[in-house]
């Protein structure tokens, strides 16, 4: 467009708005300014460096990441109508990138390396300018990898050109979670599978503790639908932070100050609870834009949100504003002015076994696979059928009523059904219109378990509905996932199987989100605010990342007035690592700049091989299992050696046909003759591995001697950080190769073991068991 001369621009932007005037003024925000002459703007500079620093946050000194030497970096600070111009330099020795997250600026300067910007080398530095079209509270982060979780993220506080709120000073409050591993390597044991961090942090649900609450006939529920527990964070971490401390001070401000707090969530992936002490506060906006002013105390803040309070500094004491972590594993406090403190509301422990009975007596299908057998076959609108809350289950006829969505009511869905109708003639339309799948829910039950999480209580301001003349496009994408093999999707589909969502220009994207998992996953659109469509109807607020609660479906739409690929992902960083994510795409020709910089590196990220081990070191024996392991394929190494000189050893290959199903094929060695390694023999084997409902592996093979053979395996939490295990194995030789002795049918084989582990710490357990190949023995578990 910039080959064109300004006036050209300016006579067809005007025709542009003339015959978009049926827009509302929320489009104007979002509206893109068509390359509008930025010249004569201020100009505000800031200069930043990302380095690798030794820091001490929860009672150890790691190395982090910081910026300009700190965790979180520093807070930019702009005036509405300002061109900023930010340099970045990278003084680390890996890739980093900045995200400005909830700006709407030219897609090049996004900062979602391989995507839309380039990656910033090692050494180098990378200048970002872009006009300040809004005001509000934001924030920026990296997008390379994890590190946002090493602390590269900090605050921007856009300030409007003329304040219409009243308040006398403000104060950035940014949470964050603090692990004092390796991120990477936390992903490496959520990947590998582990119930560790659930123990450190108390939310495990040991079966002592399910059986004491009366909570078995739940917990077979969630077995059959191969589920655990309903689990609401994953990571465990030793410290939450504000500003970078566990704990704040602000003892400056005065009593009877009025403080506008500006909250972001720059957790990876923790959301909290925010409660506040002494008066109620005022909530006055939410993901940086004005809200109609409501007084409200306990509010809930998923990661990547921002919330802006004004607060009033007591006339005696000082006020806690307190974040608790969403499954209560910790809190981060601020205290304002002086004196005594006036606390926060305590937020009680989430009753993670009450859950599961609440959601076992609900009628919903759990475990919707996060892999399919054929991801070119994506049928969204058969999966919501299939999965979740089953609308038209005949267990409960009362399920058919209408307006029970989650965040919307019966005046919206009927307009919905309208623009659906609009949208029949529509080819790029996704979805059967006129489905309105947000018009039917399930019984009231649900309704109370997730109803603190509804975004009822926000309301603009001003009108956000669009025209009812604008085309609609509707997309529903199903939330899924793999809590076993920490494998995240939508529709089944992690972003390494797909393409990119076609959206067009002066289209309304009407996106459902329907969660088909048991976690809480905030979805973040980059360069655009979209409509979180609830109770508000034409006045729904306007956002750039909404939290989708379990089992739920939340609608959002936003008008197309952009260019160029985006971002549109979970918030949560180890989703997102996991899959969890799509490209929305205008379709428009790739930005030269961006040609040696292909996205393909950007999906690789998301289908990482990652490995693992464990090896047991006993009295009887010692085994040794190793794991290399992405999306679709699995290399397994394991080895069994008994000091009565018994020995088998296996190498395998397997494919992820679906989540839990697999082929595999490989070579397996072991002895022939009991307690001798005389006489050892080598096979060839195939089969299936197959994971159940009620949670069995089984392993279903034929070897080159036509010798078909079971294994089946399971392991049980009983008691806190006490697991037993138990496998069986059966093998038959009908004598089709080798034949068999005189006088014999056939000959059998059967392996069996059964233990006990005791959990020391992440990587080491106490482990007993019995085998009938190698006897009773003890010794030393290793997970590495
Ligand atoms: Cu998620």
């Amino acid at each position: 467009m910039k080959k064109f001369p300004n006036i050209i621009l300016a006579i067809f932007a005007f025709a542009l708005s003339f015959l978009l005037s049926g827009l509302t003024n929320a489009q104007n925000l979002t509206e893109k300014s068509v390359e509008g002459n930025t010249d004569n703007l201020p100009v505000r500079e800031y200069a930043i460096s990302i380095n690798e620093l030794a820091v001490n946050k929860a009672g150890k000194e790691v190395m982090g990441m910081a910026i300009n030497g700190s965790v979180p970096g520093p807070t930019l600070t702009f005036t509405e109508g300002e061109y900023a111009v930010i340099y970045v330099k990278n003084e680390m020795d890996e890739e980093t990138s900045i995200h400005w997250h909830g700006l709407l600026l030219p897609n090049f300067y996004d900062g979602v390396p391989y995507l839309t910007t380039p990656p910033i080398a090692p050494g180098e530095t990378q200048k970002y300018e872009f006009p300040l079209k809004q005001a509000g509270t934001y924030w920026y982060h990296s997008h390379t990898m994890l590190q946002e979780q090493s602390g590269v993220f900090g605050s921007i506080v856009i300030h409007p050109k003329e304040e219409t709120l009243a308040y006398d000073k403000e104060l950035v409050i940014m949470l964050s979670d603090w692990t004092n591993e390796k991120p990477m390597n936390v992903l490496r044991f959520l990947k590998r599978g582990t119930e560790w961090y659930n123990w450190r942090k108390g939310t495990a649900t040991p079966l002592n503790q399910v059986i004491a609450r009366g909570a078995l006939a739940a917990q077979l529920n969630f077995w059959r639908q191969r589920m655990e527990s309903a689990d609401i964070a994953d990571i465990y971490y030793p410290a939450f932070l504000v500003n970078g401390e566990q704990i704040q001070e602000y003892p400056n401000f005065k009593p009877g100050e009025k403080v506008r707090l500006r909250i972001i969530n720059g957790a990876a992936s923790t959301s909290f609870w925010m409660t506040f002490g002494g008066e109620e506060p005022t909530l006055v906006a939410a993901d940086g834009l004005n809200v109609e002013p409501v007084k409200r105390n306990k509010t809930f803040i998923a990661i990547a949100e921002t919330y802006d309070f004004i607060v009033s500094i007591p006339k005696s004491g000082k006020m806690e504003f307190r974040a608790t972590a969403q499954d209560g594993s910790g809190t981060a406090s601020a205290f304002l002015g002086q004196g005594e403190v006036l606390a926060a509301e305590d937020v009680p422990r989430p009753d993670k076994i009450g859950m599961m009975m609440q959601m076992a007596k609900m009628d919903m299908r759990m475990g919707a696979p996060a892999l399919k057998f054929n991801p070119k076959k994506d049928d969204p609108q058969k999966m919501m059928e299939n999965w979740g809350m089953q609308m038209k289950g005949d267990k409960n006829p009362d399920n058919d009523m209408p307006g029970m969505n989650m965040a919307g009511n019966k005046e919206e869905v009927s307009q919905m059904d309208h623009s659906s109708m609009d949208m029949s003639d529509d080819k790029n339309s996704k979805m059967d219109p006129p489905s309105a799948p947000m018009a039917e829910m399930p019984g009231m039950e649900n309704m109370d378990m997730f109803s603190e999480y509804n975004y009822n209580y926000l309301k603009s301001p001003e009108k956000t509905v669009y025209g009812k003349d604008v085309p609609v496009n509707e997309i529903l994408l199903n939330l899924t996932g793999n809590m076993n093999r920490y494998i995240w999707s939508m529709n089944g589909i992690p972003l390494s199987e797909t393409d990119k969502i076609k959206i067009k220009e002066r289209q309304i994207t009407r996106i459902t989100l329907n969660n088909l998992t048991m976690m809480h996953h905030p979805m973040h659109l980059h360069g655009h605010f979209f409509r979180v469509i609830n109770e508000s109807g034409d006045y729904s607020p306007l956002k750039h990342t909404v939290n989708v609660p379990p089992m739920q479906k939340v609608t959002i739409e936003f008008y197309g007035n952009e260019y160029g690929d985006w971002f549109f992902h979970c918030h949560i960083l180890y989703h997102m690592m996991g899959g969890m994510a799509r490209v929305v795409s205008y379709d428009t020709p790739e930005d030269p700049r961006m040609k040696p910089f292909p996205i393909s590196k950007l999906i690789h990220e998301t289908n990482r091989f990652y490995s693992w081990g464990m090896a047991d070191v006993a009295s009887h024996n010692t085994t040794v299992n190793l794991t290399t392991s992405n999306i679709r394929n699995q290399f397994n190494l394991s080895m069994e050696y008994g000091w009565n000189q018994n020995l088998e050893a296996e190498f395998s290959y397997e494919y992820y046909l679906y989540d839990y199903l697999r082929v595999f094929g490989g070579i397996n060695v072991e002895n022939t003759t009991r307690n001798s390694l005389d006489d050892m023999k080598t096979i060839a084997v195939a089969g299936i591995r197959w994971f159940t409902p009620y949670m069995f592996n089984v392993d279903l093979r034929i070897d080159n001697e036509l010798r078909p053979r079971i294994g089946i395996g399971r392991s049980l939490m009983i008691f806190p950080k006490l697991s037993i295990f138990g496998y069986y194995e059966y093998q038959i030789d009908a004598g089709l190769v080798n034949g068999l002795e005189a006088g014999q049918n056939y000959k059998e084989e059967i392996v069996w073991s059964a233990g006990a582990q005791y959990m020391l710490s992440k990587n080491f357990s106490l482990m007993t068991s019995y085998d009938n190949r190698f006897g009773a023995g003890g010794g030393l578990s290793v997970m590495f």
